[in-house]
């Protein structure tokens, strides 16, 4: 490993280990109530869009709100939108009066975030929106080298507002290079390089072109092509920015948990999103299925933070339910629950123990050359929370699963 190596190791460490954070898409938009394309996919007219800005008057303090729902959920961190598309700058800064100080809500949205983070211990991640629908280079800057000097000189000053001046700065978050085509036109090398000097600790994701420390699958939990961290987002009612949503188009408590799963098995975060309304508050749907979560993870949570083991065989789900890993210890998540015996064909490694990971009890059981047959469980599944019981398997050496076809033959 050399010291490159090293030192994304040792930066990452803390992210690794929490496996899941809030995102929280919140600004002008809100207002509208349609996700936070609405300008673009109604073609508002700027004009007309901009009156928002001086019309959003969010409640006193919001974060607090959706930081102490983020702890109560289990998750260790969260990313804020500081300026989506829609070029609303949610802090107070000098490179443009389009931002939450000068405008309607009169005070500065990034701080109360910040301070919220750090009141409920989470760590703190900025999402910046590279391409601007507001800024008056944001589009000609594809076509104009002026233009673009001008709006790659507001998009570096901009961060460097963000990480000099709200303490440290754990996780940035960059979406949409758009319209600028190479990292060269944006100077995301550069603009980069700055970030760090200024938060040295910062862990910075793929979408300034350029592959920093990690990547970014978006509406999907799959692992597939990335060979390095990866932290998968995903919404939990069909829109990012606050759009009110029908029960059924909600994620449920079990969905999030499934995708918790995913993610830790194949050595993943999950960044999983809120959309507030406009004055700041969480939709109750949100709450209502993300507090169980919580409740599940304070009993189940060592089969999901921490570091746990990425193998190939995890991908490995059964009718029952899917793996995660721990060294020698693995975790069985049952999602259908079989009743009193439980059947895991093609497992191998001698397993010492089994126990029911929420209550600790233990569990009978019977190893053969390829199978482990688990005995004398509960009729129904023990928990009552999602139907989800976690059974742990401490095993002599690391356990792992063959399944396919040809063992009959044998
Ligand atoms: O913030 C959430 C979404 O609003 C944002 N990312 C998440 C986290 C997102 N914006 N766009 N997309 C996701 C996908 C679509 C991008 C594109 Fe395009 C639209 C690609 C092509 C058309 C933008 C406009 C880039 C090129 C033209």
């Amino acid at each position: 490993m050399n010291k490159a190596e090293r030192d994304l190791r040792r930066r990452m460490k803390w992210w690794r280990r929490a496996r899941v954070g809030m995102f929280v898409h919140w600004g002008l938009y809100a207002q509208l109530e349609r996700g936070e394309w609405v300008m673009e996919k109604e073609r508002i007219p700027l004009d007309e869009y901009e009156k928002l800005a001086d019309t959003w008057k969010p409640k006193p303090r919001p974060a607090r709100q959706w930081a102490r729902l983020a702890k109560k959920a289990g998750m260790k961190y969260m990313v804020m939108t500081t300026k989506h598309h829609e070029g609303f700058c949610l802090w107070d800064t000098e490179q443009t009066d389009y931002n939450a100080a000068a405008r309607g809500p009169g005070r500065d949205l990034v701080r109360e975030y910040v301070e919220a983070c750090r009141e409920f211990g989470l760590r703190v991640g900025f999402y910046y929106s590279l391409m601007d629908w507001h800024h008056p280079d944001g589009w000609r800057c594809a076509r104009d080298a002026n233009s673009r000097r001008r709006f790659v000189d507001f998009t570096h000053a901009c961060l460097r507002e963000l990480c000099s001046n709200y303490g440290k700065v754990d996780i940035l978050w960059y979406d949409i290079a758009a319209p600028l085509a190479t990292p060269e036109l944006w100077e995301s090398a550069k603009m980069n390089r700055m970030v760090r000097r200024l938060q040295p600790e910062i862990i910075i994701n793929n979408r300034s072109e350029l592959p920093e420390d990690f990547g970014t699958p978006e509406g999907h939990v799959t692992a597939a092509a990335e060979g390095r961290a990866w932290e998968a987002c995903l919404m939990s009612n069909g829109s990012w920015g606050y759009q009110p949503a029908p029960p059924e188009d909600w994620c449920s408590t079990r969905d999030v948990l499934i995708m918790l799963r995913t993610a830790t098995a194949g050595g993943g975060n999950l960044l999983l999103n809120i959309g507030p309304t406009a004055d700041g508050s969480v939709p109750q749907e949100a709450t209502e299925r993300l507090v169980p979560v919580g409740n599940w993870l304070k009993r189940n949570g060592e089969a999901v933070y921490g570091d746990m083991t990425r193998a190939d065989w995890w991908t490995n789900a059964m009718h029952t339910g899917g793996w995660t890993q721990k060294g020698r210890t693995a975790y069985f998540w049952c999602w259908r629950w079989p009743g009193r015996r439980l059947a895991l064909g093609a497992v191998h490694g001698t397993v010492e123990r089994a126990s029911l990971l929420a209550t600790g009890r233990p569990v009978e059981f019977e190893q053969t050359r390829d199978r482990l047959v688990l005995k004398g469980l509960p009729r129904t599944s023990p928990d009552k929370t999602a139907g989800f019981t976690v059974i742990k398997l401490e095993c002599k050496s690391r356990l792992w699963q063959r399944r396919g076809i040809g063992w009959t033959l044998k």
